[in-house]
């Protein structure tokens, strides 16, 4: 009775230790713990693209308190810094073309880590989220976009080649919402955020440390 009990509560300690770790997603110098929605990378926090999905920029800024939408230059990097491309102004439209895309994994990867926030365009695979600095001022902002132009996972190679773009400058308000887009929210990297993966454990690690003396105490008694 005692050796079951003792058995529950092992299993229900390691459960919980192992909820709190999930596998760590990594691409491209941006990270994502598998269990969460927060993708680290470039010197930034990003929410997941598909979190947001259906939600119109106000509607996002409400829900997640601390996040901000994510600027003109925030942006820039992140298409830069893994796609290769710049968009200088609000009001330039930046698209580049693969027509044989060099390298499917770097969509892929972007895809794990950011989302899918299109699920319903068959045949291709789209993530998509608003945008924007408005420095314009006309209360318009944003949208990137990126797509492979085959489904991932497809076994066809012929169709292979994916497109990756900013599209269209300066098209949507603050309370517009598209079904198939997200919205990009940033922050900063909190600063506990290097040590609270391995503080978080250690909780569980003191339980189980506990349990054990516990249950070599009981065996003692028994014998
Ligand atoms: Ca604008």
């Amino acid at each position: 009775m005692m050796r079951s009990y003792f058995l529950v509560c092992i299993t229900f300690v390691l459960l919980s230790s192992f909820k709190v770790h999930g596998a760590l997603i990594s691409f491209n110098d941006y990270t994502r713990d598998s269990e969460s929605n927060v993708v680290t990378g470039g010197g930034l926090q990003w929410m997941k693209w598909d979190v947001t999905t259906g939600l119109s920029i106000n509607q996002a800024l409400e829900t997640y308190e601390g996040w901000s939408l994510a600027s003109n230059d925030q942006m820039n990097g992140l298409f830069s810094h893994w796609f290769g491309l710049t968009q200088s102004n609000e009001l330039t439209r930046a698209v580049k073309y693969d027509a044989n895309i060099i390298d499917d994994t770097t969509y892929v990867g972007f895809f794990n880590l950011f989302g899918i926030s299109d699920n319903r365009s068959v045949g291709q695979t789209i993530t998509s989220a608003f945008y924007g600095s408005d420095k314009d001022q006309n209360g318009i902002y944003n949208v990137a976009s990126i797509r492979l132009t085959y489904a991932i996972g497809a076994s066809s190679s012929s169709t292979k080649s994916g497109i990756s773009q900013l599209f269209p400058a300066d098209w949507y308000s603050t309370s517009d919402s598209v079904v198939t887009y997200g919205v990009a929210l940033v922050r900063d990297i909190p600063v506990q955020n290097m040590e609270s993966s391995v503080s978080v454990s250690e909780p569980s690690l003191i339980v189980l440390l506990g349990i054990g003396i516990l249950a070599l105490m009981i065996r003692r008694k028994k014998n």
